[in-house]
């Protein structure tokens, strides 16, 4: 009877949720995860790829898109790009660091930081790329770079209710903001230093929950790695009011985050080094997000299940 069927849906909902694991992402390194639900109801993640052997951010020099329906079974879609693919790049590639993706008007924009000097002027030459497609996760095309501005990294594109769409980004001590004009390629006007930040170190991530918006970021703590915090304001461009660290360290030395509610439930992505256990061979990692009633963050409780030491 009914008690009955009620018991298997829970006993399988229970199987379901013990399925979940981090990282989830285990047949490649992968780190600073920015997580986006399109229209066709799936969640795509599009991260960096840590290359092994270790060697820092530099050899980074591919982009992999991963989907899922169900938070348990993921797809990676394959490479979507790579430093080989841009012209503007640094001819010994590489450096292809934390990416973000928007969609607006039919067509998918892949951001992406990635110098264009070479030898030792890589960190003066940083540069927001641009890849289109019609799809979410295939058959991007380079189309250039934003103009004007400063060699910063980890752009966020938010697109906002009403279609307007923000480009953030930055690293170091700051972080700028500006919209973005309809062709999601030229800024519109000029960008602007974000207030009202604490200890902001990069990995700028917006969203909107309850018609306020969330600017979170990683902050520059050592002792067990970057913390990620954020900050709360009623315009997409501040000022910015601090609310606090929403993740404790990771155990690895940096850390990159985003968060999206899908299906009802809100999540935080993020990445440690668990899976490596060294610290620029990074994975992607995701838990449950909750709200209070006061619409602050709490801390996100990490799941760590794994530990596979990196074997070369
Ligand atoms: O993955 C390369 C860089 O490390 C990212 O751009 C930063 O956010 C940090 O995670």
């Amino acid at each position: 009877g009914w008690t009955k069927l009620k018991l298997m849906v829970i006993l399988l909902g229970c199987a379901v949720a013990a399925k979940a694991q981090n990282p989830f992402v285990e047949s490649i390194y992968t780190a600073d995860p920015s997580a986006h639900v399109w229209s066709d109801g799936r969640l795509y993640v599009y991260p960096s790829h840590d290359i092994a052997p270790p060697q820092g951010c530099d050899l980074m020099d591919q982009y992999h898109v991963f989907s899922t329906d169900d938070m348990v079974n993921w797809t990676d879609h394959g490479e979507i790009l790579r430093a080989d693919d841009v012209d503007w790049g640094r001819a010994e590639g590489g450096f292809m660091w934390a990416p973000d993706c928007a969609f607006k008007d039919g067509t998918y924009y892949f951001y992406f930081p990635h110098p264009s000097g070479s030898g030792d002027q890589w960190n003066s030459t940083w540069k927001i790329g641009v890849a289109t497609s019609s799809e979410p996760a295939a058959n991007f095309e380079v189309q250039g770079y934003i103009e004007g501005l400063k060699s910063m990294i980890d752009p966020c594109v938010f697109v906002d209710d009403d279609g307007q769409a923000y480009l953030y980004y930055g690293g170091g001590n700051l972080c700028e903001a500006g919209k973005l004009k309809d062709n999601m390629m030229e800024i519109d006007g000029q960008m602007q230093q974000m207030q009202g930040l604490v200890d902001f170190h990069e990995a700028t991530w917006v969203h909107k929950y309850n018609g306020m918006y969330y600017l979170s970021y990683s902050d520059n703590n050592n002792d067990g790695g970057n913390q990620l915090r954020y900050a709360v304001s009623d315009s997409p461009l501040g000022p910015w009011t601090y609310r606090g660290v929403y993740m404790k360290p990771t155990g690895s030395p940096t850390n990159h985050g985003s968060i999206v509610e899908y299906k009802g439930q809100w999540y935080a992505f993020y990445h440690n080094s668990i899976l490596s256990g060294h610290p620029w061979l990074r994975s992607i990692c995701v838990d449950s997000l909750f709200y209070n009633q006061d619409g602050t963050i709490q801390e996100v409780t990490q799941t760590r299940e794994h530990g596979t030491p990196y074997l070369e």
